[in-house]
C-alpha cells in the first residue's frame, strides 16, 4: 500500500463561497502535488456511496444532503505521508475546534459545511481516489 498519496474534496460550502483558488493554494503551497483533478457533482446516491461508513451514525442523512448540494471539486494528491499531513492541514473536523490557519478554521463555518475532505488511512485514500478516477488517471 502506498503512503504517499491522499484524496479530498472541496465540499459544496466552499465551492458556492469561492474559496476553490485560496484552498489549492494552501494546498500546493503545503507540498502536495496534484495528481488527478474534477470539478463535478454528486448525486444524493452517489454521496451516500461514497459516505457508507457512516450510514448508522446520527448525522449520515444531513452530510448526504449537503454533500449534493451543489458542485465539489474532488482531488488525488500526493506527499509524503500524504494522508496524516493533509488531516493537519484541514484541522479538525469542527471548525470551531480547529487550529489556526487551517483549512477549515480559514474557510469553514460549522461541522456539516466544513469546507474540505481528507481521507483517514492509505487505504481509505486508494479507495475514494478509485471512487471518481480510473486506473489511467491515478497513474
Ligand atoms: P471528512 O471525512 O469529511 O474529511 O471529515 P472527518 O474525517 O473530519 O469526519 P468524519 O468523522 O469522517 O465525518 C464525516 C463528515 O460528517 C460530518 N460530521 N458531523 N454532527 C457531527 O457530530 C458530525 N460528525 C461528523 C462532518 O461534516 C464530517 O466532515
Ligand atoms: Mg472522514
Amino acid at each position: 500500500m502506498r503512503t504517499d498519496r491522499t484524496f479530498t474534496m472541496i465540499k459544496p460550502d466552499a465551492v458556492a463561497n469561492g474559496h476553490i483558488g485560496a484552498i489549492l493554494d494552501q494546498i500546493f503551497k503545503s507540498g502536495f502535488k496534484p495528481v488527478a483533478f474534477k470539478y463535478t457533482y454528486l448525486t444524493p446516491e452517489l454521496a451516500g456511496k461514497f459516505y457508507e461508513v457512516h450510514k448508522e451514525r446520527p448525522f449520515y442523512a444531513d452530510l448526504v444532503k449537503f454533500m449534493s448540494s451543489g458542485p465539489i471539486v474532488a482531488a488525488i494528491l500526493e506527499k509524503d505521508n500524504a494522508v496524516a499531513d493533509f488531516r493537519k492541514l484541514i484541522g479538525a473536523t469542527d471548525p470551531s475546534k480547529a487550529e489556526a490557519g487551517t483549512i477549515r478554521q480559514l474557510f469553514a463555518k460549522s461541522i456539516d459545511a466544513n469546507a474540505v475532505h481528507g481521507s483517514d488511512s492509505d487505504e481509505n485514500a486508494d479507495i475514494e481516489g478509485s471512487f471518481f478516477f480510473s486506473a489511467y488517471e491515478r497513474f
